[in-house]
């Protein structure tokens, strides 16, 4: 498994290399996400929000998110971000607890290319 800094490092050299080569480094990497990355939020999220930085294949991306308890967390399916095709917006059917959650997402470009990730969030008691 890919560490998440060899990821940044990826997605750093693909913005850096936009500029002389277009696409051609450019895979779906999140380049932010609702709730944050590492952030604490007092409101009890309903949805996930993502950002990624390539239009997305919607039917192989997605998210598994993880409770304090280690239990999966369910969401609703997964939808692309209206008018635009690099977010990813997932439903929480349930109502978080307070505690730290993990979201492990995986994403195919439009390109062909997968990428996969992992940050957490907390949900403040
Ligand atoms: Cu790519």
């Amino acid at each position: 498994m890919r560490s998440i800094s060899r990821l940044k490092t990826a997605a750093s050299a693909a913005i850096l290399g936009l500029g002389l080569t277009g696409q051609a480094l450019a895979h779906a990497h999140l380049t932010s996400a609702v709730p944050a990355e590492n952030g604490t939020v007092a409101t009890v999220p309903t949805e996930l929000d993502l950002k990624f930085s390539e239009e997305l294949n919607l039917k192989f991306t997605g998210v598994k998110v993880t409770g304090p308890d280690k239990k999966a967390v369910a969401t609703g399916a997964a939808s692309l971000a209206s008018g635009d095709e690099t977010g990813l917006v997932v439903p929480i059917s349930a109502t978080l607890a307070p505690g730290k959650y993990i979201v492990a997402w995986h994403a195919l470009s439009k390109d062909g290319h997968k990428t996969h990730g992992t940050y957490s969030f907390t949900v403040k008691p």
